[in-house]
């Protein structure tokens, strides 16, 4: 017989009080510098993750200290958007207040701090509310920090389009007002409280929202469980077309998990985009799997129920029908380095900020360089969901000035290559406590290494999308680049190519669990193989799949498992 006993953790949220918990109380304890039992897992729900440094674990335990207990903690902000003087207000706090004294940009468009100590969490808290800012639902069975295409200040729908990301964020927001009472002190309200979206026991699992602007996919839309492709008519917002169910983890060894493309929905007008965004949270509430947490996302119900069986109850729920999809195509996913002119004229200036990490290292201090642009800019930052930054909105008067900074402070990099900025790794270690192999950290040995690849065969001037994951749960989208590597053990991985260069296919396993060295050696046959037998213009992705040296993935939950 099937178990169907919930998982704990729907448990400890029913039991919360609505994500209260003992969190308080905790707080005040100052003879552990972590968190106690469900408390460990209610902080997430206000944005913040128990972490320690790997890098000295062993030494602590060894001298018989708790392990160095600190938090991260993730800002929401939807569409990646930040103003200067919030910036500096962020940018002092990680100096001054974080044992690693830096800001990092995250694939899903905003920042974390690692290393806040306890004593700092709730004083954090208050500095972000006083910037305008919060950390609320960035973490937890809830809808996350929501994703809008960063680039085009070139197109008159971005503003639009970011202004529905922003809506959809607040329209799914816990209503709670735990994280108030908890972090800013604010009283109890005490009218009877409920979840009428998320339910009061949450999401089964996390959830993840996009905005998209074709012909960017900057985002990586079959990432998220809910995508909105922005459809114009005359440069002017009309619709979305909408795709459910997306998302790349998998669990090592568990067949039933896998990464999935999201599935396309339809078409909607503009009007319905919360009624839809609301029903498909609410549909994947009722059905999503609350017994086992590997197969609680989205993209399991989908699999489970039927995608049209889960479509017709969005349609039900929301009171619209989804018409044929508007057409629409992608054609790259990567930012434009470099000042682009806008069609308001502006400027904007998009700085490559290796694996988003703003530290201040000799000789380069990105970090105090962000910080000094940030004082004299009057337009906005925007963050990429490829860990960059953009000053956006620069005038002509400014330009000069910030562009004097950025080369000063090391911002603007002549010798950038086209694979640096094609290749991308999650955090991994110290910081995170799934890591099972490096990723952030050694990324540019990689990258470095694949270049010479492709200066050994004559294709120097080539680049492939290229990511690096420090374990199977994805972080580093490698499930969605032309080769990438998906971390088994310290110095070992796995290679996975055949994904596209619009981030449309999802890689096959090609080399399970080798030494770093292998797979140096693994990937440079590759090249070899790539630059002989290409044809014109043929990405790696498409010439590996073209040529059988793997076959495609088409239907993850079939196929993606077997052995060529
Ligand atoms: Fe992630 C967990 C970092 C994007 C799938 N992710 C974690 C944690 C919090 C580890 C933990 O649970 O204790 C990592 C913290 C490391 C650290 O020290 O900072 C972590 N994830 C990140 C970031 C910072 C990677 C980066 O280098 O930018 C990204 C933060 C995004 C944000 O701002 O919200 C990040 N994570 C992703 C993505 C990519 C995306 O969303 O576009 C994925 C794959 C897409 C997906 O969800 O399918 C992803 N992270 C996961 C998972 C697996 C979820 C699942 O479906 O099973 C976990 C583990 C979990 O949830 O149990 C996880
Ligand atoms: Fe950590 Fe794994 Fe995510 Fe990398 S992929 S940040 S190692 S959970």
């Amino acid at each position: 017989m099937k178990d169907n006993k919930l998982s704990d953790n729907e448990r400890l949220k029913e039991e919360s009080n609505l994500l209260r918990g003992t969190i308080t109380d905790d707080l005040k304890d100052s003879m552990t510098g972590g968190f106690k039992g469900d408390n460990f897992q209610l902080i997430r729900f206000h944005g913040m993750y128990q972490q320690d440094d790997r890098d000295i674990r062993q030494e602590r335990l060894s001298q018989k200290l708790e392990p160095l207990h600190t938090v991260m903690l993730r800002v929401r902000l939807p569409g990646g958007i930040i103003t200067p003087s919030q910036w500096l207000g962020i940018d002092e706090f990680a100096r001054e207040h974080t044992l690693y004294g830096s800001i990092r940009i995250t694939n899903r468009q905003t920042v974390q701090f690692h290393g806040v100590l306890k004593q700092d969490i709730k004083p954090v808290h208050q500095l972000l509310n006083r910037l305008g800012l919060d950390s609320r639902a960035t973490a937890g069975d809830v809808n996350r920090n929501v994703l809008c295409t960063a680039n085009p200040v070139e197109s008159s729908l971005h503003l639009e389009a970011y202004e529905w990301a922003k809506k959809i964020s607040e329209h799914l927001l816990p209503r709670t007002n735990a994280y108030a009472e908890v972090w800013l002190d604010k009283e109890k309200i005490v009218l009877e409280e409920n979840e009428p979206i998320l339910g009061n026991t949450y999401l089964p699992r996390k959830f993840k929202t996009a905005v998209v602007i074709p012909p960017q996919n900057d985002v990586d839309l079959h990432a998220n469980d809910l995508n909105f492709i922005a459809i114009g008519e005359n440069g002017i917002l009309k619709g979305f077309n909408v795709l459910v169910g997306g998302g790349l983890a998998m669990t090592q060894g568990d067949t039933s998990t896998y990464p999935r493309l999201a599935s396309e929905f339809g078409f909607i007008p503009l009007e319905y985009t919360l009624k839809i965004a609301e029903a498909v949270v609410s549909v994947q509430r009722d059905w999503g799997n609350r017994t086992n947490r590997r197969n609680a996302k989205t993209k399991y119900t989908l699999e489970r129920v039927g995608v049209e069986v889960f479509k017709a109850e969005v349609e039900a729920r929301a009171g619209v029908k989804f018409s044929d999809p508007e057409p629409y195509r992608f054609t790259e996913r990567g930012d434009r380095i470099g000042w682009v002119r806008g069609i308001d004229k502006d400027w904007h200036l998009t700085l490559f900020i290796p694996s988003g990490r703003l530290i201040d290292r000799p000789g380069l201090p990105y970090k105090a360089g962000v910080a000094e642009i940030a004082k004299i800019h009057t337009g906005d930052f925007r963050l990429t969901a490829n860990q960059n930054l953009i000053v956006a909105g620069v005038s002509d008067d400014n330009k000069q000035r910030i562009e004097s900074i950025a080369l000063a402070y090391g911002l603007i990099n002549e010798s950038l290559t086209e694979q640096e900025k094609n290749s991308m790794a999650c955090v991994s270690f110290p910081t995170c406590p799934l890591a099972m192999a490096e990723a952030e950290r050694i990324l540019p040995d990689f990258v470095s290494s694949l270049e010479k690849s492709l200066v050994r065969h004559g294709i120097g001037n080539e680049s492939l999308v290229f990511r690096i994951t420090g374990c199977p749960n994805g972080c580093g989208r490698a499930m969605l680049a032309e080769m990438g590597l998906v971390g088994r053990a310290p110095d070992r991985y796995s290679l996975y190519i055949g994904g596209n260069k619009e981030g449309t296919r999802i890689p096959r396993l090609y080399r399970d669990n080798f030494e770093t060295s292998d797979i140096k050696e693994i990937i440079d046959h590759l090249i070899a193989s790539w630059s002989s037998q290409r044809l014109e213009d043929e990405g790696f992705g498409d010439f590996v799949i073209r040529t059988g040296i793997v076959s495609p993935v088409i239907d993850s939950a079939r196929d993606f498992h077997l052995q060529d």
